[in-house]
């Protein structure tokens, strides 16, 4: 099996490359509760980009934008806009790692390279999975230095490390990529060939498509069950499918949301709303329905109502969870707040009035 021959530590990180790396890192700071913890760029010896990294609960992510015209990914920001590059993540041998993916059938994105300072060792590599989106595998069991060469701590002068408040966000709990229609078993088999992930079979399981839907997704996870990722693919539907607005605006596929767990999802919610964090709305009737739907719960009704926080119940207990709106210009990129409590699943039973609330943002843009 190969979970045995490629050992994945974790999500090591997400790379977003973007137009402006500086004032995004601004937004994931004062908006979503993330600090900015080091910097890449011009003063620390890097010409090419500008990199921020952000760190929240074991979350990481590393803003990037190009310095000049020659940067070698500048063609991304022109056909996806900002948009998640890599889900890096830590593996016990970047080489073996690298090797058995390439040997079971992925494409090259980096051979791999041994960057040597006086911090050490710092091992990287790169594949290729759906559209121009990357997996990078990174070791640093022999690097002494702060995340990566070239990252330094955060120059106050630069950057001020003050004024930031946590939200609550602990780990990434899944991340969704929309992929083009009748290509999402051929990235379910990438996971399972290439990873050894395996294929989620829950009750939750969404290849049907209804009224409301038009989407089927299937979830692959790692083999510890930490890493899961939902993929989606557009279903033929009343209407335009969500996902296919995605395609068209994104220029293929691509990430399409990052759901962030915390242990205190009124608190989170509260504090992104006070930040402006716009979510989407469901009506008050979803809240008339809820206690029929799912049971007893600890939290407080009218305070989730308040928040528009959704609830579902499966047979290992409940969820709780939100979605943003789209965090950019462009209907791309969006984030779900989610909190756990014994339910490993994704919320089936808010698809119709999420999707039906999607579809009412996708009217108002003219793309349903
Ligand atoms: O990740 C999930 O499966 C849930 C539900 O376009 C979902 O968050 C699925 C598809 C979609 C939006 C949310
Ligand atoms: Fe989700």
């Amino acid at each position: 099996m190969n979970t045995q021959e490629l050992p994945i530590r974790r999500i090591d990180h997400i790379r977003f490359f973007v137009g402006n790396a500086r004032q995004s890192a601004y937004f994931y700071r004062n908006a979503f509760g993330f600090e900015v913890v080091a910097y890449a760029g011009l003063e620390t010896g890097v010409r090419h980009e500008a990199a921020y990294l952000l760190r929240q609960g074991d979350i990481h992510f590393v803003l990037a934008s190009p310095l000049r015209a020659d940067h070698p990914d500048n063609q991304r920001l022109l056909i996806h806009g900002d948009s998640v590059q890599d889900i890096a993540f830590e593996v016990d041998d970047v080489e073996a790692a690298y090797q058995t993916a390439l040997a079971k059938g992925a494409m090259s994105a980096k051979a791999p390279t041994y960057h040597e300072d006086e911090e050490g060792v710092y091992v990287h590599a790169a594949i290729h999975t759906y559209g121009d989106t990357i997996h990078s595998f990174v070791n640093r069991d022999r690097y002494r230095g702060l995340f990566a060469p070239g990252f330094k701590p955060l120059d106050p002068e630069r950057y001020s490390p003050r004024t930031f408040h946590p939200v609550g966000f602990k780990s990434i709990d899944h991340i969704v990529g929309n992929v083009e229609l009748g290509q999402m078993d051929r990235w379910v088999h990438f996971y399972e060939e290439v990873l050894g992930f395996k294929q989620l079979i829950s009750f939750d399981d969404k290849d049907i498509s209804t009224e409301y839907t038009a989407l089927m997704s299937k979830v692959v996870q790692d083999g510890q069950g930490r890493i899961k990722f939902p993929l989606n693919e557009p279903a033929p539907g009343r209407k335009r499918s969500q996902v296919e607005e995605f395609l068209e605006f994104y220029g293929g596929p691509g990430v399409q949301h990052i759901a962030l767990s915390t242990d205190d999802i009124i608190a989170t919610v509260r504090a992104l709303r006070h930040n402006d964090v716009s979510f989407l709305h469901v009506p008050d009737a979803y809240y008339e329905m809820l206690p029929a739907r799912v049971g007893q719960i600890e939290e407080d009704l009218h305070e989730l109502a308040q928040l528009g926080i959704l609830v579902d119940r499966d047979d290992e207990g409940y969820l709780l969870q939100i979605f943003t709106k789209p965090v950019e210009d462009r209907p791309t990129l969006f984030f779900e707040v989610i909190q756990r409590h014994g339910s490993q699943s994704f919320g089936k039973g808010n698809f119709k009035a999420l999707f039906e609330a999607i579809e009412r943002e996708q009217a108002l843009r003219g793309t349903l």
